[in-house]
């Protein structure tokens, strides 16, 4: 049998009783840039408490990382946070930064080597959820640290996160690390304003989800008939975005033609919230012991460094 392609798959995601479409899919060159702004806003407090974070102990994770490691990141994005990695790890045997949004991966590599000009930088087009070849290094690196900021494993449900783990684990190999952001739970207050932005950046990022797919796929969304949700669900620990449509409409893309009711959501991403023990459990069971947890002085982020146990 052949795998769906992936109007397919978006389509049959519109199809389920609950419309849901994969968050992958805010992230083309517009909606990579609109992710930069959003972490640039006041109140989405991740990004910039994960720095801070970083900056704070960063003599700790050059001595952990140690000389000649190469550093994978799993949607690398514009690589900002790996910029303050990339001025203080030893003698880095390549970067490879690994992302979907492939001319903001390229434009994003070509702005490392200018500042890294003695930095072998490899980037990977590539879906991450999926089975991707890294690439050689010309200089063997001692090991391999997957990097994955911005807790951007919690855009995945708990199984799906828990493979993505099981990947990484594979990908780092033998003596290999991980380095990861994770947002905790805190207060849903805290939580809700970072996804209901006062400038409405959120807003955007999330619309621009179906001009995406109207450019890439041919589909024929109406933005002006949708309007962004977001809400923390305290029993799951998780941000749910929306996108909520304010008339009934027909949407369509080539032949297929999906009927939207008044009122009626698409689920575009779910953001969960650790506990320590939450994420403690899922690392242990993809094969990795946690050495080191550093969080920031109001407990809202953490920064992990795993080894492969
Ligand atoms: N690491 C950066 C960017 C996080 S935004 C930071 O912490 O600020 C999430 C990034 O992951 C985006 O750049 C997006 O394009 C990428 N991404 C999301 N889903 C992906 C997938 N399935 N495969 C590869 N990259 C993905
Ligand atoms: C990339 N990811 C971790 C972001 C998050 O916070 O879940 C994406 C995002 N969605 C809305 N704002 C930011």
């Amino acid at each position: 049998m052949t795998e769906p392609t992936e109007l397919e798959e978006i389509i049959s995601g519109l199809m389920l009783p609950e419309k849901i479409i994969s968050p992958k899919y805010f992230y083309d060159e517009r909606g990579s840039k609109l992710f930069e702004r959003i972490t640039r806003l006041p109140e989405y407090y991740p990004s910039e408490t994960e720095l801070g974070i970083m900056q704070d102990n960063m003599a700790e994770i050059v001595a952990l990382v140690g000389e000649h490691a190469s550093l994978i990141e799993f949607g690398s994005g514009s690589s900002s946070k790996t910029r303050m990695l990339l001025e203080n790890l030893n003698q880095l045997a390549a970067y490879v930064p690994v992302d979907i949004s492939r001319d903001h991966l390229l434009e994003s590599s070509d702005k490392i080597r200018l500042e890294f000009p003695n930095l072998e930088v490899l980037p990977v087009v590539a879906d991450f959820t999926k089975a991707f070849a890294l690439p050689n290094p010309s200089f063997m690196p001692l090991r391999n640290t997957v990097y994955f900021p911005g807790s951007t494993i919690g855009n995945f449900a708990h199984a799906a996160a828990q493979e993505l783990l099981n990947v990484m684990y594979q990908e780092a190999g033998e003596n290999g690390a991980l380095l990861i952001g994770i947002d905790l739970q805190k207060d849903p207050a805290v939580i809700e304003r970072a996804y209901n932005d006062s400038a409405g950046i959120t807003a955007e990022f999330n619309l621009n989800m179906l001009r995406h797919l109207n450019e890439a796929f041919g589909f024929d969304f109406d933005l002006s008939n949708y309007s962004h949700r977001a809400h923390y669900d305290e029993d799951e620990g998780r941000i749910e975005m929306r996108l909520i449509s304010s008339c009934e409409q027909i949407v369509s893309a080539g032949d297929a033609e999906i009927f939207v009711a008044d009122g009626e959501a698409i689920l575009t991403e779910y953001s969960h919230k650790y506990t320590l023990d939450g994420f403690a459990e899922m690392a242990s069971s993809a094969g990795f012991e946690i050495k080191r947890v550093w969080i920031d002085a109001d407990t809202l982020f953490s920064v992990q460094y795993c080894v492969r146990s």
